[in-house]
């Protein structure tokens, strides 16, 4: 049985809840430290060219002008969109958690200037929005539906929560954001009681900057504005619309909002993406702090309705590009898929609360499934070019993006890698539980025994083998539980050299309970063959097709791997794999220096133009000639890394 007697270790991470009587698992002080491998290549990355990208842009596209002009230190047009502040927080944030893996002075005078920005420019009674300021006259709170003020806050005060984590001065930035915080508790229950924010985001910070400074009444703030939703009072255009304005581009319902359904009786993923998640993260947060299992409950139900018919097979969802939101179960097609980044960002973000409420392991697995694919392959390889949309297909050529006018995903993805080691590890009373495998180390406190010190070493995700050390051992019995992915249930470990022979739980977790003493070996091997995977007949858009997956890893094809790329005009439009076709594995193949295990298919190409109209009789598809090739599928995450070209993760079977 697990407790969770203390919180008295508490961690430095995004996410530390305070009531312990909550919490299935705890986060572990420290969170996992990356050392080199998969993961930790990518948080080097991070640091080295991904950050310092993101301040670069944030110059060169005007959000730290914003800043300055609203401060009154420089004149000059308000660069849009409205909530640019929110870029720049999120960097902030992200250097805040990269100070956790070794401090960077370029990167420590960007924080402190872009804070001494920030101080200029807030209100004397605690307000800071440059757009507001500088473009709306400062009229404030005018506009609940689009305004993303408290959006903006939100991250303000997550970026504060970083701060205060990684040893800032509680005077610096969390001086600014508890400023603000101030102003919201005056606010929100008077002139403001019928505010409900367009774009969740405030609720979430304000638990966790509840958690970091102590205010707990903040709590009591951001449940508020989760049970304010759902009475579809946000609208767009607003109902009452200001004088002399007539048009009005879109229109946006209260579903687009989460503001149909009160969060507590709502059990459909719906609206915008993003909006969704984050809001899902705040009322999971609000659970965690004040207990009312309305909330759990319902967030459950909306995990249930996503993972049934509104995700796709890399974690990324929305499948609508209108409105960025949620389509109806089983509409996900793959060539207008959205899957933003950030709502894989959002979707990690929730779910690692439900994991630690829950303990479960198939909220671990969603993650797992959503870091690899939906998310990752929002970065390029080179760390300084982004997708903000990640489809399943693309017909014509996809160009990463140095940065996008509407430019949310670049700098979530930097915070999230800054931060990644704190979403692997968690800790019990009498253990700890690897939900994801890097290489690294971790320390767990267990209270009265002393600590368990594990040293992890693995290839993954191109090897299945994770091997634990423990460096330092606890008195008496403690327990490590791995979670064991769905599709490796005949995994394997050894302790010492002598198999185990254990299998897998009930709950999907490998437990291993002992007195462990240092130099302990504990090495776990998952199977990762590759799998063959087939859609659901109710997904229209992908009947008759099949996907390939190795490990956690979702694969794709690319036209620029077509033999004879370049000179087919129509790459992958007429390819497809062989009935029943199994994949090979081809390791160490090259994707722009990034090294891979690629897949070979056995398949059939088709002539450049088929003869005639695309619609046969039964007997017509004998007169198409096809030629057998063998196709080639990389990693999805490694895609649009290369020549541009066309790419496919379903592809049709014959
Ligand atoms: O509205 C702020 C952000 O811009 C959203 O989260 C993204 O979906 C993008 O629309
Ligand atoms: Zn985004």
């Amino acid at each position: 049985m697990r407790t969770l007697s203390t919180l008295s270790t508490l961690s430095n991470g995004p996410v530390v809840p305070g009531a312990p009587g909550r919490l299935a698992l705890r986060p572990l002080a420290g969170g996992m430290r990356l050392d080199g491998g998969f993961w930790g290549g990518y948080q080097a990355l991070n640091a080295e060219v991904t950050i310092p990208h993101g301040m670069a842009m944030l110059e060169e596209t005007g959000s730290l002008q914003n800043l300055r002009v609203a401060a009154g230190l420089a004149a000059d047009e308000y660069a849009m969109p409205l909530f640019r502040d929110s870029d720049v927080y999120k960097v902030l944030e992200a250097i805040a958690w990269q100070r956790q893996h070794g401090g960077d002075q370029a990167r420590e005078r960007f924080f402190d200037e872009a804070v001494g920005l920030l101080r200029a420019a807030q209100r004397p009674d605690g307000y800071l929005n440059s757009y507001v300021q500088v473009a709306e006259g400062g009229k404030r709170f005018a506009n609940p539906a689009m305004g993303h003020e408290l959006y903006c806050a939100g991250h303000l005060m997550q970026a504060a929560v970083a701060d205060l984590r990684s040893g800032g001065d509680p005077r610096g930035l969390a001086g600014v954001a508890g400023r603000f915080a101030t102003l919201l508790t005056e606010l929100l229950p008077g002139p403001l009681a019928g505010f409900v924010p367009g774009h969740p985001e405030i609720e979430m910070a304000l638990v966790e900057f509840a958690r970091a400074t102590g205010r707990s009444g903040l709590v009591g703030t951001a449940a508020d504005l989760v049970a304010r939703r759902g009475r579809s009072t946000l609208h767009w255009p607003p109902r009452e619309r200001p004088a002399g304005r007539t048009h009005y581009q879109d229109s946006f319902d209260p579903a687009y909002f989460c503001d149909d359904v009160p969060f507590e009786r709502a059990d459909a993923i719906r609206g915008h993406a993003v909006r969704a998640f984050y809001l899902l993260s705040g009322a999971t947060d609000v659970y965690l702090e004040n207990g009312n299992a309305a909330l759990l409950r319902a967030a459950l139900a909306q995990w249930d309705d996503l993972v049934a018919g509104k995700m796709y097979l890399t974690g990324g969802t929305g499948s609508r590009h209108k409105r960025e939101a949620f389509g109806d179960a089983y509409e996900l097609p793959s060539d207008r898929a959205y899957c933003e980044t950030c709502a894989a960002i959002g979707s990690v973000m929730w779910n690692w609360r439900m994991l630690l409420a829950t303990g479960e392991a198939r909220f671990g697995a969603l993650i797992e499934r959503t870091l690899y694919n939906g998310f990752l392959a929002g970065l390029g390889l080179d760390g300084a070019n982004f997708f903000y949309v990640n489809p399943l297909q693309t017909r014509s050529p996809a160009r990463r993006q140095p940065w996008y006018q509407c430019a949310c995903c670049p700098p979530n993805v930097m915070r999230l890698l800054a931060s990644l080691g704190h979403y692997m590890a968690t800790g019990t009373d009498t253990g700890v539980q690897i939900h994801q495998f890097a290489a690294g180390h971790l320390r767990a406190a267990l209270p009265g025994a002393g600590a368990l010190e594990l040293e992890l070493a693995t290839g993954y995700p191109y090897s299945g083998e994770l091997a634990v050390r423990v460096a330092a051992a606890p008195s008496g019995a403690a327990e490590v539980a791995i979670r064991v992915p769905d599709w490796a249930p005949d995994a394997t470990a050894a302790l010492n050299g002598r198999d185990l022979g254990v299998v897998p739980g009930d709950d999907g977790y490998l437990h291993v309970r002992r007195e462990w003493a240092a130099g302990d070996d504990l090495v776990v091997s998952f199977p990762l063959a590759a799998r063959t995977i087939r859609p659901s007949a109710r997904i229209d858009a992908v009947r008759g097709c099949v996907a390939f997956e190795r490990g956690p890893l979702v694969y794709c094809f690319e036209g620029v791997d077509l033999p004879g790329a370049g000179a087919r005009a129509d790459g992958l439009t007429g390819a497809r794999v062989l009935s029943g076709a199994r994949a090979a594995e081809v390791p160490g193949m090259s994707v722009s220096g990034h090294t891979v295990t690629a897949l070979a298919v056995p398949g059939a190409l088709g002539p450049a133009r088929e003869p005639g109209w695309p619609y046969l009789d039964a007997v017509a598809p004998a007169r198409i000639q096809v030629t057998g090739v063998e196709l080639t599928a990389i990693p999805y995450y490694a895609w649009a890394n290369r020549e541009p070209g066309d790419m496919r993760v379903w592809i049709p079977e014959r």
